[in-house]
């Protein structure tokens, strides 16, 4: 059997045992097109049964989470933990809440953090988890107590050295608080570094919160930066208006960008105004008051109109940044982009493009930066938070931001390098994964079949 013939019967072994996981085959098949290259030139991955051992996460948590609504419902919904990969340090990351949650996502999500992680150079290994409780319309009071009762279950399997999460859609600041808490009252431990993203003052980096925005940007940067090109007076397109998408914004204006246009699950507004979005009263609306990309447009007045039809990636862009969810740009999306005249795409939010549109960018002359590196800035900047816990440090905004400057120049190297060497330039895609997978799979082979 050849090597891709032997993938082939990896990934359909992967398909038949995770049933009706869609996002999680999609993962892996988006790893596997890349490994042929380098199984080729080192048979002992395939010998050695690395990659379905890769494929099995070490350990899958689904448990109840109830609780009582304001009016005095009882609501039941689902928690998820999925530790992927302990290989390369403690599991680390996100927690999703949204309505979609479910065994797949948390999978498909898990796995790709793996990749991610073993890329930023620091020793964590892969996880994900969440739920399908949607956070939309509850009170304070009604997150709090969900996110006491999904913590009275979860805390068991977490621990500094064990698994650390931290937010992803649905989580930021308010609810790490929260789950922070819950996990210092059962266990009686003031255990700074099992979750990260807290605040500052009780534990929490600078920088974290912008950092997975501002880490997609500095990838792009170093992008544009191949073709002599910077952000300076250029067209962006983000996607999104939450986490992500607010701070790649704000790094694209601080770098003389222009954000166009930005949406949400409801739709997407085009801002025409002479220096774009504006982002003060995109983060009023967004950050303090919870609201729809609408109230952005009302409040901003006849300078920025909600779109009601087509998709945001209609709008004409040099650089485009997807930073809401898995998906959100597919195959005509990606012919858009490039009739329009983008050149650079990179993936703030986890597999964006569908693989359609992630193989029209490779093929045509645009470049394209896969989440698993250009958004690799967040995870990253929760090491060094994990850092700052274990030496019982806290580091300033300026020196902390440089260091994931640095990480993410060093990323984009690591994958260009990569890509270079296996003879295929430019592909960050074939980098990311081949120079991931590699450092992964060498440490299991090390560490022995466990
Ligand atoms: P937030 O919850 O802060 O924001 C998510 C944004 O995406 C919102 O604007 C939301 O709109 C939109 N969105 C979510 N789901 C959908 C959907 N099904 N269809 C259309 N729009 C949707 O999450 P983050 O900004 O933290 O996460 C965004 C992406 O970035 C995710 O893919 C996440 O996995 C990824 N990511 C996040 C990191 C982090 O540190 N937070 C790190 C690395 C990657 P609405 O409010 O209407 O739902
Ligand atoms: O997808 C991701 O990398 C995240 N949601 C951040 C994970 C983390 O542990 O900071």
């Amino acid at each position: 059997m050849t090597v891709a013939h032997r993938l082939d019967a990896i990934y359909e072994d992967v398909r038949q045992r995770n049933p009706g996981e869609g996002e999680f085959h999609q993962a892996v098949q988006e790893v596997f097109q890349s490994l042929a290259v380098v199984v080729d030139r080192r048979p002992e991955y395939l010998d050695a049964g690395v990659i379905p051992r890769l494929c099995e996460p070490e350990r899958q948590i689904i448990f109840r989470v109830p609780w009582i609504d304001d009016s005095g419902k009882l609501h039941v919904n689902r928690g998820f933990r999925v530790e992927f990969s302990s290989v390369l340090g403690p599991y680390k990351g996100g927690l999703r809440f949204h309505p979609s949650v479910y065994l797949g996502i948390v999978k498909f999500l898990g796995f790709e953090q793996i990749f991610k992680n073993a890329l930023t150079g620091m020793p964590i290994g892969g996880g994900k988890g969440g739920s399908d409780f949607d956070p939309k319309g509850r009170s304070d009071n009604e997150v709090m107590r969900f996110c006491q009762s999904f913590m009275s279950e979860l805390y068991r399997h977490l621990g500094e050295y064990t698994d650390v999460p931290a937010g992803d859609i649905g989580v930021g600041g308010r609810e790490v608080g929260y789950l922070f808490g819950m996990y210092k009252k059962i266990t009686n431990r003031f255990e700074s570094g099992v979750l990260t993203g807290k605040g500052i003052g009780w534990g929490g980096a600078q920088v974290r919160k912008e950092a997975t925005g501002y880490g997609t940007v500095f990838f792009a940067q170093e992008m544009l930066r191949t073709k002599g090109q910077s952000f300076e007076g250029r067209d962006v397109v983000v996607s999104g208006s939450g986490n992500v998408a607010i701070y790649a914004i704000e790094k694209v204006q601080e770098l003389g960008g222009r954000v166009v246009a930005c949406s949400d699950s409801s739709g997407y507004v085009v801002d025409e105004s002479a220096d774009g979005v504006d982002l003060e009263l995109l983060q009023e609306v967004k950050e303090v008051r919870r609201g729809r990309i609408g109230d952005y447009a009302e409040a901003r007045g006849p300078k920025a109109s909600v779109a009601d039809n087509g998709s945001i990636w209609d709008v004409p862009c040099h650089i485009a940044l997807p930073c809401a969810t898995q998906n959100e740009l597919d195959l005509a999306d990606a012919k858009t982009l490039i009739d329009n005249g983008c050149v650079v795409v990179a993936e703030g939010a986890n597999m964006p493009a569908t693989p359609e549109a992630v193989k029209l960018f490779t093929e045509s002359e645009v470049l394209f930066g896969p989440g698993k590196a250009a958004n690799a800035g967040g995870v990253a900047t929760s090491a060094l938070e994990m850092q700052q816990n274990a030496s019982r440090d806290s580091w300033s905004f300026e020196h902390t931001e440089k260091r994931l400057a640095e990480i993410m120049a060093d990323i984009h190297e690591r994958c260009a390098d990569t890509a270079e060497e296996y003879g295929h330039p430019g592909d960050y895609v074939l980098g990311a994964n081949v120079s991931s997978f590699q450092q992964v799979a060498d440490a299991m082979i090390a560490q022995g079949v466990v």
